[in-house]
């Protein structure tokens, strides 16, 4: 059968379709995404539920002269597949392939890497303003979901927007989902405007529509003509939140509806100010698995396309699974335990927490500045709180690290999930820069787990010491040992020697300890024989370790980080302080960004595996 997607090679293709047309392809670019996504896994769910706005978005705009800003970017690909990448769809996440995201050097359809939430609206204000001074008059349409919409960096955003009045259109696509069910008052605030009367009499008034014409979007034209005269009459005051900005806003619409959705595109494109189309959608949309479970399907693995069900690849816990049981076990004892999360409860393990703990846990959405602020108060009120995060996202929050948390020395653990590169979703979401980031900030202490089991005493150890220390442990699973049932207090600043060894001292940090290991033993093969020491902290170093491993040839150091700032330019600073001559090599991801893969690839292609650290170690001695 042939489908109107292979004449789609660029989206001013889809002007020529009509509103059924469109809606076939619809069809068509999700059969796709689900073919595809069940061998590369991905952002499925709200890659669903956003076909239809892209679809009518790019039938009415001018891309990539014209600009369509993705916010987070996992929405994105239906986008990818109609601007051109249709034939590289089944590379997507892949090492060499198309980005799961969208990046502007694989496509001039992508107007800023994204990946991180709620920066679409300071994207799309900043061109709106740039397209003022040059004077020219492209369309700039920002897509943004209620969850992005609820972090900080959005809501600064709309403040300038309304005082700005630059012509902007902003859809706002409401699902009620953030990666779990979205939560506070905004949330709250979209759903009392969906269940308005006006939205009811919209609906309402659509079904009637429906009887009479077949399609629900008739209603919508006609909805619009009546306002014709005056677009402000069009979007009528639905949400005072936005109209008290200065920001118009539409009554909710049916974000599956093609033609509704462009007939309130077309007027709100011409609209002299911004505008906020509230569309409401369904995650998951068109694929019953994940429409039943949207949470699973917001970033699956591969999986089994008929059923939806994962093909799972390790039976092992990962490293959250084993911080969030340590947690539970923690928090029984010591009812000060408290923990946050920012939108991301399962992702970061806290999930069991709050179902024992309900009012221990505090998830305050996509909004990470606050949730480390709010950790300071919370340790200025006597409790300890947990703030689990993943690496790359408390970037967001480093002033609230610095100044509300360490310059009073709070009692914050920083629960630091995906530290260090994180695979298939790239450099946005590599977690390399945190040991760099903690360890310049003064009370902070840092600790590299190894292990399963070094995890458990790290938090542990972390919960007691006092002051504010971050806990860093990588995605996926260890090496498969079983935890401790509790954790113990490692000695401050004590690293432990896995392997005696003269000729090279390889200082491991966190998950290349595991990998030094595996070097010692292909250098022992060459006959050079490698001392392994699994550092555990980051800060405070240990300083005698370092002394001894001066006494041999070379001392390596291997962290799975940015070397610029990492631990192993720490190494190196000790022993140019204490006069050690012997030389350094640090081993880390250099000053670039690293792109999407697998782990396994990425680590081998940087030098930081097994192999990588030996052929490092024979090419310092000259061997
Ligand atoms: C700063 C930041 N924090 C957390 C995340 C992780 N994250 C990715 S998507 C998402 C939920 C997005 O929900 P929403 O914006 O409503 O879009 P939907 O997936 O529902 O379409 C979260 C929390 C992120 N990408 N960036």
């Amino acid at each position: 059968m042939n489908r109107i997607l292979d004449t789609i090679s660029s989206p001013s293709d889809l002007k020529s379709l009509n509103d059924r047309e469109l809606k076939a392809l619809a069809g068509e670019i999700r059969e796709k995404i689900i073919s595809t996504t069940s061998k590369t896994g991905g952002h499925v769910a709200s890659s669903l539920g956003a076909v239809e706005i892209i679809l009518a978005v790019h039938s009415l705009i001018d891309s990539p002269t014209d600009r369509f800003v993705f916010d987070v970017g996992h929405q994105a690909y239906a986008h990818k597949i109609i601007t051109g990448r249709l034939d590289a769809f089944d590379t997507l996440r892949t090492y060499g392939g198309i980005s799961g995201f969208p990046k502007p050097a694989e496509s001039p359809h992508d107007v800023h890497p994204s990946g991180h939430a709620s920066d679409s609206l300071s994207i799309a204000l900043g061109l709106a303003k740039a397209r003022e001074l040059r004077n020219s008059d492209e369309k700039i349409v920002a897509l943004i979901g209620d969850a992005s919409l609820s972090g900080g960096m959005a809501f600064e955003a709309l403040n300038t927007i309304g005082q700005l009045q630059l012509p902007i259109v902003i859809i706002l696509n409401d699902n009620e989902m953030s990666i779990s069910r979205n939560v506070g008052a905004l949330v709250r605030h979209l759903g009392a405007v969906r269940s308005s009367a006006r939205y009811r009499q919209a609906r309402d008034s659509s079904q009637e529509k429906l009887e009479e014409s077949g399609s629900i979007g008739k209603a919508f034209v006609a909805f619009g003509r009546s306002a014709k005269d005056s677009i402000k009459q069009f979007f009528v005051p639905e949400s005072m939140l936005f109209e008290q900005l200065g920001i118009l806003c539409t009554p909710p619409i049916d974000g599956h509806d093609i033609t509704a959705l462009k007939d309130i595109l077309r007027t709100a494109l011409d609209a002299d100010g911004p505008v906020l189309m509230h569309v409401v959608t369904k995650k998951g949309a068109g694929y019953a698995p994940a429409e039943d479970d949207p949470v699973r399907f917001h970033g699956v693995g591969p999986f089994n396309e008929s059923t939806g069900a994962s093909i799972k690849k390790s039976a092992s816990p990962t490293y959250t699974d084993i911080f969030g049981k340590a947690l539970v076990r923690e928090a029984r004892v010591d009812e000060h335990i408290v923990a946050i999360t920012a939108g991301m409860r399962t992702g970061t393990g806290v999930e069991e927490f709050g179902r024992e703990f309900p009012d221990r846990l505090i998830d305050v959405g996509i909004a990470e500045e606050n949730a480390v602020g709010m950790a300071a108060g919370l340790a200025l009120g006597g409790l300890k709180p947990v703030v689990a995060v993943y690496s790359t996202f408390l970037q967001r929050a480093f002033d609230q690290m610095v100044v509300d948390c360490a310059l009073s020395n709070s009692n914050v653990v920083f629960a630091i999930d995906r530290a260090g590169l994180v695979g298939n979703d790239g450099p946005t979401h590599h977690g390399v820069f945190d040991m760099a980031y903690c360890r310049m900030i003064p009370n902070m202490r840092v600790l590299a787990p190894s292990d399963e089991e070094e995890l458990v005493h790290a938090l542990h150890t972390a919960l007691r010491i006092g002051g504010p220390v971050a806990v860093r442990y990588p995605r996926g699973c260890g090496a498969g040992m079983a935890a401790p049932q509790s954790g113990s207090m490692l000695p401050e600043g004590v690293s432990r020697t896995l392997r005696e060894g003269s000729d090279v001292a390889l200082l491991g940090f966190g998950d290349r300890v595991g990998a030094a290991l595996v070097a010692a033993d292909l250098l022992e093969q060459r006959g050079i024989d490698a001392r392994v020491v699994d550092m555990r902290w980051v800060k405070p170093l240990d300083a005698e370790a370092i002394a001894e491993a001066a006494q041999t040839r070379l001392i390596l150091t291997i962290e799975n980080g940015v070397i610029a700032g990492g631990a192993g330019e720490a190494v190196l600073m000790t022993c140019a302080q204490q006069g050690f001559t012997t030389p350094v090599v640090t081993l880390g991801i250099p000053d670039e960004f690293v792109a999407h893969g697998s782990t396994d690839k990425l680590l081998n292609d940087l030098g930081l595996d097994g192999v990588g650290i030996c052929s490092a170690v024979i090419e310092a001695l000259g061997a």
